[in-house]
């Protein structure tokens, strides 16, 4: 009887044994607040790796400010393995020079779920040019995930480049941006994104960068008079992961990574468009912001004036930041009229 029950435990027990044996915990590292686009995303990854690992693998959360107080501080725990799975966008161009692509002013489609596929597609991602980039530097990139169009607001109305001479605007910190920034004519500065919010309402800076969803939950909007709609770029975070615990993983957990972060192509694209539509309407229905769509012709000007940076891209980056472009566009033109799933 004993010995049966014994058997019985045993029986049961291995799946415990095997599996707290088999236990193991990502980390994954957000720029960005609970609530976020890119925690919405971080969550809907949890549930599909927990799910999928059958209980093996835990993923645990870690908004902006759980892990220090910069993003290079996320980035080096990334690269250094005490966090195994983040995000990396504008602030990353100083540990990975080449990611600075995803700055480029006029270079993504029009179309965001065709952008979201593109950056997630093996012609860009599994490129040579893009996965080296970051293996040379200890990281390995997941996925691309679009965050909503980037978004100016100013004390001022601004309609041509003209508007923008001299204007303290505030970016990441990422020398592309600077150099798209001072093309326009401006005169950017960069401000941590945790002090952002009081450097708006002191007058350090006049004008800012941002998804919509990001003006309305970090307040931004509160203290400033206008917000302008260009269409030049959009917000792009990167998944990145360590590289050692990448290749650490067997091949079928490689693949799970994989599935879930392609099953999250059409996720992500929903969750960044529900996001800055609702919150939007909240900035109209709250403030008394004033909302400002360029023209065509109002847009034009500006991308006549960020065409070079291409070039400044490639002179600064190198060779390896002409084959992730190359890669991209490639990746663009394959993706092209690829919103049917919308
Ligand atoms: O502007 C920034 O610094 C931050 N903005 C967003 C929307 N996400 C993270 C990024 O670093």
């Amino acid at each position: 009887m004993r010995l049966k029950t014994i058997g019985l435990a045993i029986a049961f027990g291995l799946v415990t044994v095997a599996g707290s044996a088999n236990a193991e915990t990502w980390r994954f590292g957000l720029e960005e607040i609970e609530g976020s686009v890119q925690y919405e995303y971080a969550k809907e990854f949890k549930e599909r790796i927990e799910e999928e690992s059958g209980g093996d693998i835990t993923v645990q959360l870690l908004p902006y400010g759980k892990w220090g107080s910069s993003y290079s501080a996320l980035y080096d725990a990334i690269q250094n393995g005490a966090i195994q799975i983040g995000f990396g966008s504008g602030f990353l161009g100083g540990t990975v020079p080449e990611s600075q692509l995803m700055s480029l002013n006029f270079v993504m489609p029009e179309d965001e779920l065709e952008t979201a596929k593109a950056l997630n597609s093996d012609t860009f991602l599994k490129s040579d040019a893009w996965q080296q980039s970051f293996r040379k530097r200890g990281l390995v990139p997941l996925a691309g995930l679009p965050e909503g169009y980037q978004v100016w607001t100013a004390n001022k109305e601004i309609r041509s480049p003209e508007d923008m001479k001299n204007l303290h605007i505030r970016v990441m910190d990422n020398s592309l941006l600077r150099a798209t920034y001072r093309a326009y004519g401006a005169a950017p500065i960069t401000i941590a994104y945790g002090e952002l919010y009081s450097a708006l309402q002191q007058g350090q800076a006049d004008a800012n960068i941002q998804p919509v969803f990001a003006h309305e939950e970090m307040g931004f909007y509160e203290v400033q008079d206008y917000m302008i709609f260009a269409n030049q770029s959009q917000f792009v975070g990167n998944v990145i992961g360590n590289l050692d615990w990448w290749e650490g993983l067997s091949e079928d957990q490689q693949k799970m990574v994989e599935q879930t972060t392609q099953e999250l192509v059409q996720v992500g694209h929903d969750i960044q468009s529900q996001f800055n539509k609702e919150r939007l309407d909240t900035i109209k229905d709250k403030g008394d912001i004033q909302i400002i769509e360029l023209s065509d012709d109002e847009r034009a000007k500006f991308e006549e004036k960020a065409k070079p940076v291409r070039d400044t891209y490639v002179n600064e980056v190198g060779e390896r930041g002409q084959a992730s472009l190359d890669a991209l566009l490639e990746a663009i033109d394959e993706n092209k009229g690829d919103s049917a799933s919308q």
